[in-house]
């Protein structure tokens, strides 16, 4: 028998919560409509590529007191992208829905991600398996990939395998690349009335899949939980150290609600923020200028350390690097189709004149880590892109510059930090664990009710978990063209930080305050068991959003 670790063997035995009106049952519940949806942009384009599928209502479940019953379905499964805290939740949701519908039902985990259902690579579940891995972190139990599904031989293969396994549905479960592929998949299945049903779940730490009724994606909750408890622990030390600047950039490709989130958290000396950064249109230099205010003023009230925020994604939204990496996405996809080998030469060589001049600026670390493979969507991997050390490195010159001039007798020592890997695959928390789990059981409701190309949508969840609302929105709902590999593309648009927002406003109104009279918040380990406002409360951008749209209704 393998060894467990206490905690595994105590979350093993967790029951999730569900909203009551999953919870009695598959074959209890109604569905009702609301009115026509439309794409958020682009809606001419977008319905002419999704003829079938566009314009879907949102739908809504509640419970009934009739039993409706559900014929056979065999269902597969696929995560999809980045790992999330969850994801063998939304398995086990799925699972025990199907099953209590019809015991003669099957769950089908396609290996690996999406090549899993091209290839035909898969596992299926049983209740020994499934039950090895409730309430666990990771993607482990089937694997997970970043294959993009777009294509018409793609399709085919995918159709063939679903006609062998006799398949009448598959849930896609990622972020907004991978629920574009589900959208795309979806379209082509109606297309050629193959029947089968193509259902999203919103999954990614990044917490950019979000709108009024898809209020979270999945494992932000616990991520942001875990970098928390890593800044808390660091600005400890720091204050007892009181000898280095921590800068710490955390995961969120694009957007930047995890380093907020984590920022309300912990109330560091300094966070940057993407979207204000591109907002306010601030130079590579003008954040330089902003971050050494603040540690010469530090440094002159006799504190020669802090802690710096820094988001992941931050190095495409400052301006001149926006336009040098979308031109460097652009070149490099040429090059790629001519066959050209890259080359710091030949990209410079390749760039318009300003853009060159940006590009060569930079460090050579930098400089080649910007030229590493593109992800399968053409996106740069920001995360290998080690933007802490060069704000360290401009930081020291400009300080070492200061001192020289006289302006700047302190110290600056800094140590940087990358946190991403070690937030994707904790255990669950709480709040994730139950929201996974009633992702995936709603998932199959709207499976039996014939729908497709819709992803889960489970909202209203800062209340009790029987409260929250339970139903679905079409993946249509969420597209927009955007540009891919050189070409304009229907793509799920990523839901950036809204400046105007309360959650950036709480930042907005506190960072002073922050960054120079220490307010460090110590949030501590994510705790599964004891009391509820320790164990069940959710993140502070759930709750400042949720305050805020309760109150404008
Ligand atoms: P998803 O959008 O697929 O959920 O992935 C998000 C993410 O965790 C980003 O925060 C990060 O930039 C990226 O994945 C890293 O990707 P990889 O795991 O391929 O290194």
């Amino acid at each position: 028998m393998e060894k467990l670790s206490p905690l595994q063997i105590e979350r093993l035995k967790y029951q999730p919560k569900l909203p009551s009106s999953l919870s009695k049952g598959i074959n209890s519940l109604e569905m009702s409509e609301g009115s026509a949806t439309q794409s958020v942009r682009d809606q001419e384009q977008i319905q002419n590529l999704f003829k079938n599928t566009y314009g879907k209502p949102v739908v809504t479940f509640k419970n009934t007191s009739s039993s409706n019953l559900s014929e056979v379905r065999n269902v597969g499964v696929i995560l999809s992208g980045g790992q999330a805290p969850g994801g063998h939740n939304v398995i086990a949701g799925l699972y025990d829905a199907l099953k209590s519908a019809n015991s003669a039902n099957k769950l089908y985990g396609f290996l690996g991600g999406p090549s899993g259902i091209i290839e035909g690579k898969y596992v299926e579940f049983t209740d020994e398996f499934m039950d090895a891995y409730r309430n666990t972190g990771g993607f482990d139990i089937i694997g997970s990939g970043r294959t993009k599904l777009e294509t018409e031989e793609q399709f085919k293969s995918s159709l063939e395998v679903c006609k062998k396994l006799n398949l009448s549905a598959v849930v896609i479960i990622g972020g907004d690349d991978s629920n574009t592929n589900a959208a795309l998949l979806a379209e082509w299945f109606v297309q050629n009335n193959t029947g089968i049903q193509v259902i999203g779940c919103p999954k990614t730490i990044d917490g950019d899949l979000k709108n009024d009724q898809i209020e979270i994606s999945f494992g932000f909750d616990t991520a942001t939980k875990t970098y928390a408890e890593l800044i808390g622990n660091i600005q400890r030390d720091a204050n007892s150290a009181k000898k280095y600047w921590h800068f710490v950039k955390i995961m969120g490709r694009s957007a930047s609600h995890v380093a907020l989130e984590a920022a309300l958290q912990t109330q560091p000396n300094i966070t940057l923020i993407s979207e204000e950064v591109e907002e306010k249109k601030m130079s590579l230099e003008s954040i330089i200028s902003y971050m050494c205010d603040i540690i010469v003023r530090r440094s002159n009230a006799g504190k020669n350390f802090g802690i710096a925020i820094v988001p992941e994604g931050l190095i495409e939204f400052i301006p001149e690097m926006k336009s040098m990496i979308s031109n460097l996405n652009d070149v490099m996809a040429n090059m790629e189709k001519e066959g050209v080998a890259v080359s710091f030469e030949a990209v410079e060589s390749r760039l318009e004149a300003s853009n060159a001049k940006v590009y060569s600026s930079l460090p050579t670390l930098i400089k080649s880590q910007l030229l590493a493979d593109r992800d399968p969507h053409g996106n740069v991997q920001v995360s290998k892109i080690e933007t802490e050390k060069l704000l360290i490195e401009m930081i020291s010159a400009k300080l070492n510059e200061m001192k020289s001039e006289g302006s700047f007798s302190g110290k600056f020592n800094a140590q940087s930090h990358f946190f991403g890997y070690e937030g994707r695959c904790a255990f669950p928390s709480n709040f994730d664990a139950d929201y996974c789990y009633s992702l995936g059981y709603n998932a199959f409701a709207l499976i039996n009710f014939g729908l497709t190309g819709y992803l889960s949508s489970v909202r209203n969840l800062t209340q009790p978990a029987c409260e929250w609302i339970a139903g679905g929105i079409p993946l249509t709902m969420m597209m927009n063209m955007e540009k891919r590999h050189g070409e304009m593309k229907p793509v799920i648009q990523k839901a950036l930080v809204k400046l105007e927002g309360p959650v950036f406003k709480q930042l907005e109104q506190n960072r002073e305050e922050w960054a120079m009279n220490d307010r460090y918040l110590f949030p501590g380990a994510i705790q599964y068991f004891g009391p509820s406002c320790v164990c069940d409360v959710t993140t502070c951008t759930l709750q400042l959003e949720r305050a805020k749209a309760l109150a404008s209704v």
